[in-house]
């Protein structure tokens, strides 16, 4: 599998990067600026560990895995009447709970209490707790996905959060209709990651494992990079040591095949993660070190391929109303994004012309997939400039209001969102961006 990558020299680069422009009058110089903030939020993609969202139907075996895998029972495994926001389980030195919002201040329980921020009706609930694993990864239980009162609030936290998803489904009911409806409403770039559990595999009868895994490998196998059964209560009673002989049901579970292989999943999105940032310091942040006075020079940030070192240098930041289409069409060539773009927005007219979007909630559907490829697209086109770091965004809001107009009452949604697409496709096609 190989070591949890760690980008120490980036780390160290960029660290030294902000601090030399702490002390320099580069306050006064925009790029500079400009170039000090991306720094940071490079600092902070390669530091933060990769978000691994666990979901699935109601009493799939979310928790149960979760607290597996971080070995404690953490999160309560018991039926409960109350819904129940995200629980995010990640590092800390002692236990802490957090019970936050979207839009006020958290309120933090210097302890594990997560009925004491239940009480306080979050929108999301953080549970730090001093367990290695969690060093590399957050493990995200997302309940209620089915609830359209808490659905909402599960959807936004895998569009905002997530880099990966482990879909837990019963061995005895496996992937129950229901399931595909709610697979279909997560983020694509989220499905892009997935390892499918099978959870109470020691449930079904003998013989009748590797059937239900080849019925499932077919039908929904190619959504997954592995499907894997799992029986997370014999590896918790055999971690607890609770049977004559631990090693065999441990073995027998199913657990350590799994972690290696959310792992491996995990490394591969860090690798990404760290290649796009390598790639991005090498556009914009290169030229600029020789503007810096910088005590002990930093050595070069490493050179990705020799198609990124051709790029044009960016041109200078500037606002993305102030242009027009004349000026965009003075660059000589439309932008790679507003290229894409268009091309998501032909398939949607398409779409509309052949009768495939026919009510109002295809229509949100259509949008919000519109948008969310148009982000894949994004993120494939590569390292953007920084006068063009508005366009992720302004579309990462847009997906998110589409996500949230689903569950409001509103009459007019196709309308709505169809004025945010026009919206979005103004945007660009003004911009003159050179993504
Ligand atoms: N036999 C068996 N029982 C399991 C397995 N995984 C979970 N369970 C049991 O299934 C029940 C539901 O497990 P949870 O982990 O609470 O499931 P959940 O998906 O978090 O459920 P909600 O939060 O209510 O949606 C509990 O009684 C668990 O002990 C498994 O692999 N095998
Ligand atoms: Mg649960």
């Amino acid at each position: 599998m190989g070591g949890f990558p760690r980008p120490q020299s980036e780390i160290d680069i960029l660290r030294r990067f902000v601090r030399a422009l702490e002390g320099t009058g580069a306050q006064a110089n925009p790029a500079l600026e400009n170039a000090k903030g991306q720094a940071e939020a490079y600092l902070a993609r390669l530091e933060a560990p990769v978000r691994i969202a666990v979901a699935g139907l109601s009493r799939a075996g979310k928790s149960s895995l979760v607290n597996l895998l971080v070995g404690e029972a953490v999160i309560p495994t018991q039926p409960r009447r109350a819904v129940m926001p995200a629980v995010i389980l990640r590092h800390a030195e002692s236990y802490r709970t957090t019970a936050g919002w979207w839009d006020r201040e958290e309120k933090v329980f210097d302890r594990l209490d997560i009925a004491a921020a239940m009480a306080e009706a979050p929108d999301i609930v953080s549970v730090g707790i001093d367990c290695e694993v969690l060093r590399d990864v957050w493990l995200m239980d997302l309940s209620d996905l089915e609830e359209s009162g808490a659905q909402a609030n599960a959807l936004f936290v895998l569009s905002r959060l997530a880099d990966m998803i482990v879909w837990c489904t019963n061995a005895e009911e496996p992937w129950a209709e229901e399931e595909s409806h709610l697979w279909g409403l997560v983020p694509k770039a989220v499905q892009r990651r997935a390892i499918l559990a099978v959870t109470h595999a020691d449930h079904l009868p003998a013989g009748t494992l590797t059937p239900t895994l080849e019925q499932l490998g077919k039908t929904v196998g190619a959504a997954f990079r592995k499907v894997l059964p799992l029986a997370t209560t014999d590896a918790w009673r055999a971690l607890q040591g609770e049977v004559a002989k631990p090693e065999v049901l441990w073995a027998a579970s199913g657990i350590e095949p799994f972690m290696l292989a959310m792992m491996e999943m995990a490394i591969d999105c860090r690798k990404a993660e760290i290649e796009r940032v390598r790639r991005s310091m090498a556009q914009h942040l290169e030229p600029l070190l020789d503007q810096l006075p910088l005590e002990q020079a930093p050595p070069p940030p490493p050179v990705p391929d020799g198609a990124e070192l051709a790029r044009a240098p960016e041109p200078p930041p500037q606002s993305a109303a102030g242009k027009t289409d004349e000026a965009a069409s003075q660059t000589g060539r439309a932008s790679p994004a507003l290229t894409a773009w268009k091309a998501r927005m032909a398939a949607f007219v398409a779409a509309l012309h052949s009768g495939e979007i026919a009510e109002d909630e295809d229509f949100l559907t259509a949008a919000q997939d519109a948008v969310s490829d148009f982000l894949g697209d994004l993120a494939a086109i590569g390292p953007v400039p920084a006068s063009d770091a508005w366009i992720e965004e302004e579309f990462q809001r847009a997906q998110d209001l589409l996500i949230l107009m689903q569950y409001e009452s509103d009459e007019a949604k196709s309308e709505t969102a169809a004025l945010l697409l026009a919206q979005l496709t103004e945007g660009l096609a003004h911009s003159g961006a050179s993504a």
